[in-house]
């Protein structure tokens, strides 16, 4: 594979923009090389600048959930377009993609839309904080939610491999307000809620974590929040931007039941555009403003683009009575060939997947948190994403990323990647 217009690209970016890139996760930085900057995509098909063709496991990391340029998401983005981009005020589209996410999230009773989902994990910890008149929430080691100060303290995502899981710039005022616990470990919380009984407003988790690798929480891990949340009077916030929509229709908070007070979303909400929300019971929801005393706002908050391409996303989802079992079938193919194929090449791995989300760890040991997530081999996943790379498969370029499959990845193209990455294994020097 070529790849000098990627080179003479990511020379030019590195001059203009930090990195070259708008996100740091994007620019290789934990596995070397070159990004590839990509021209453009097609259902589970990206090409390069380079004219390389690969089969996306990225899916946007996470957005892409029916594969790229649907043809109604596009005509429904085109449509709205038409009638200009934004207007600053309420449209209609903005009630609809709200009865569509609230009929997926039925203890919800209200949603606010935001532009990202830093944007909703930010306004659903200040909503907490204003509904329990306390300072402090707990976090857990490895959970990302976004880039707000008070939540880059032992963050997941890239803030692990730029190895700056508390980034600079935020304030110790800010970040001592931020209490951090073990994922799966409910003693590492309630240890927490033990030191400051009535100072704690929220626990904030992903419940399905994608951000150090995919790890799944125990059954009991769960409950017992909800749990601690009730005795000491926290508010639970779970952070579906990942999962939502992704894992059920109704997410993570369906598959496992979840009472979850407050709930983020972005990523498949805006179909690839830029959307975040959160939303939650009444009693939260109506103290913000206007209407209470949290306040929160946005220019292009329910932008109608974006507004067109969650709702057209939607459309297409429950066009398919199949949707999420096809998602788990071609998950469970590729958990299943993935296994085979490193056992055929006597590489140890861990595989983690819920759903169309997974990660492989090279490990031997279960990994459940971010402990046991980072004993992971960094160098023996590097060879293998650049394995894979050259084979035309383009996977998260980062040891704790979860993968996507999209409802566009056929099993065809699942045994395609089940086979690059036997070779890419095989070529892995251990
Ligand atoms: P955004 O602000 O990036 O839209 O959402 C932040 C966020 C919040 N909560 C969870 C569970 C998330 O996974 C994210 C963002 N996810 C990362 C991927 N691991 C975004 C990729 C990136 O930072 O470029």
């Amino acid at each position: 594979m070529n790849f000098d217009k990627s080179k003479e690209l990511f020379q030019k970016a590195n001059k203009l923009i930090p990195g070259g890139v708008n996100s740091p996760v994007r620019a290789f930085g934990s596995v070397g090389g070159t990004p590839v900057f990509i021209k453009k995509a097609k259902a589970s098909r990206l090409w390069d600048e380079d004219d390389n063709e690969y089969i996306d496991m990225v899916s946007s990391w996470g957005p892409m959930i029916l594969g790229h340029a649907q043809e109604d998401v596009i005509k429904a983005i085109q449509n709205a377009a038409s009638k200009s981009t934004s207007f600053g005020a309420p449209t209609q589209n903005e009630i609809v993609l709200a009865q569509a996410v609230l009929k997926k999230y039925p203890k919800a009773e209200q949603i606010r839309f935001v532009n990202s989902g830093t944007e909703a994990t930010m306004s659903a910890i200040r909503l907490a904080r204003a509904a329990t008149g306390r300072d402090y929430f707990i976090k857990f080691a490895g959970n990302y939610h976004g880039h707000a100060d008070q939540l880059l303290v032992a963050a997941g995502s890239g803030a692990i491999t730029t190895g700056v899981p508390s980034s600079a710039g935020v304030p110790n005022d800010t970040a001592k307000t931020t209490l951090v616990a073990n994922y799966n470990d409910l003693g590492s919380v309630e240890k927490l809620f033990l030191e400051r009984p009535d100072e704690i407003a929220a626990i904030i988790l992903e419940p399905v974590v994608g951000n150090m690798g995919v790890v799944e929480p125990s059954p009991e891990f769960l409950t017992g929040l909800r749990n601690l949340a009730d005795r000491y009077s926290a508010v639970l916030i779970v952070d579906e931007v990942m999962t939502g929509f992704r894992l059920a229709a109704g997410g993570a908070i369906e598959r496992y039941n979840i009472d979850a007070d407050i709930v983020c979303w972005g990523k498949i909400i805006g179909g690839g555009l830029p959307v975040g929300a959160y939303g939650g019971k009444a009693k939260f929801m109506k103290q913000v403003s206007p209407v209470g005393k949290v306040y929160q706002a946005g220019t292009l908050s329910g932008n109608p683009l974006a507004m067109a391409a969650g709702i057209e996303t939607f459309n297409q989802i429950d066009k398919q009575p199949d949707f999420y079992e096809v998602l788990e079938a071609r998950g469970n193919r590729l958990e299943q060939g993935l296994l085979k194929a490193a056992k055929n090449s006597n590489v140890p791995i861990t595989i983690n997947r819920v759903g169309s989300m997974i990660t492989v760890f090279f490990s031997e040991q279960k990994v459940v948190d971010l402990k046991t997530a980072s004993s992971s081999d960094k160098e023996q996943f590097k060879q293998w994403f650049h394995g894979l790379l050259k084979r035309g498969i383009y996977w998260p370029a980062s040891a704790f990323e979860a993968a996507f499959i999209s409802y566009s990845h056929s099993e065809a193209e699942i045994d395609q990647v089940i086979a690059a990455a036997e070779q890419a294994f095989a070529e892995i020097k251990l």
